[in-house]
């Protein structure tokens, strides 16, 4: 059992890595290589680090399970839209912006995650925003379903079902493991089999053993795992960055935006298990003080760590 001012620290820890992920990886969003100097720079700045889509809607998920512990899609599905009505230039994706505008004019949330693309988006947005459900979860499979329904209201296809899900049940295994020990990534991979059950989802589990075995680097990481927009192309790097270089808040987030692509987003899933792991207190002062909403972020922690759970 976590200690409570433990706890705290390691939930305000899961939303304030998210917000130093996005900000950090933002400027590089959609290279396809990140130079290592240009990273150290942004890094060293002291310009404010400012948060896009990503850490919006983690932060409404965050603000709506900390009033119940629970998801009401139809409440969900309008809290997003309204977060996006209310600043629309955050970065949100095509899609995205589609089923909220929808949502906003009065469709159903089921009817407005089908209606973009073919079968609903496959895009990362649902598992980008998706880390506060391990705060509110007893279990990583209760984290993966609580995660599936947080994504159903804008991600209709399987496969960002699937990356919500796998996501989800990371966060609650970084939240809850033993800080005395070292990670054991084996053992993570294993508890996270079973919470996508698709052939290709078990292939990239499959491939970030292979990738930790030979001590991969961000650019072959990110070759073989995929560094895009897609989940399936996304949530598998964010795991690997924090099982390669998790025990490094600093070397977590740098392999992660080392990789490029959707820099913001796999950083941010990144950051969102590593500080669940360390907590707020050990990720870099110079980062967490650059932070556009760090008040905000302290504030939902407080409010999200005093909501039921598994109710
Ligand atoms: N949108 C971006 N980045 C683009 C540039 C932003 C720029 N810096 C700016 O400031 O304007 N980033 C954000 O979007 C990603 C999350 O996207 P989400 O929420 O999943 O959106 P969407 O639109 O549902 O999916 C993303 C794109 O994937 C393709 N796609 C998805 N499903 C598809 C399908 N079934 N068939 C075909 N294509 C599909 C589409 O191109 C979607 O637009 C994060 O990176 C976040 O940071
Ligand atoms: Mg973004
Ligand atoms: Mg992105």
């Amino acid at each position: 059992m976590i200690p409570s001012s433990t706890f705290h620290d390691r939930v305000h820890g899961l939303l304030a890595g998210t917000a130093v992920g996005d900000g950090l990886g933002a400027p590089f969003e959609g290279r396809p290589v990140v130079p290592a100097t240009a990273l150290t720079q942004w890094s060293f700045s002291t310009q404010r680090l400012d948060h896009t889509d990503d850490t919006v809607m983690t932060l409404v998920l965050a603000e709506h399970l900390s009033h119940q512990g629970v998801i009401n899609q139809a409440v969900l599905a309008s809290d997003f839209a309204v977060a996006w009505h209310h600043e629309p230039l955050r970065g949100y994706g095509a899609g995205a912006a589609q089923v909220l505008a929808s949502v906003l004019g009065g469709v159903s949330w089921r009817e407005a995650a089908v209606s973009v693309f073919s079968g609903g988006s496959w895009g990362n947005g649902a598992a980008m925003r998706v880390a506060p459900v391990a705060a509110v979860s007893r279990s990583p499979l209760e984290a993966a379903h609580l995660g599936r329904l947080s994504a159903e209201v804008t991600h209709a296809h399987e496969h960002g079902l699937h990356g919500a899900a796998l996501q989800a049940a990371a966060a609650h295994l970084a939240l809850h493991s033993d800080l005395s020990a070292p990670l054991d990534a084996a053992a993570f991979l294993d508890r996270l089999h079973p919470v996508v059950p698709s052939r290709i989802w078990h292939e990239k589990l499959l491939e970030i053993r292979a990738l930790l075995a030979r001590q991969a680097d961000a650019e072959e990481a990110a070759a073989v795992l995929g560094n895009d927009i897609s989940a399936l192309g996304s949530v598998p790097l964010a795991v690997f960055a924090f099982l390669a270089r998790g025990e490094t808040p600093e070397a977590a987030f740098r392999f992660a935006i080392g990789g490029g692509g959707d820099t913001d987003t796999i950083a941010a899933m990144t950051g969102a298990l590593v500080g669940a792991r360390h907590g707020h207190s050990e990720l870099p002062v110079s980062w967490t003080t650059r932070m556009e909403a760090a008040e905000q972020i302290k504030e939902i922690a407080t409010r999200l760590v005093a909501a039921p759970v598994g109710t």
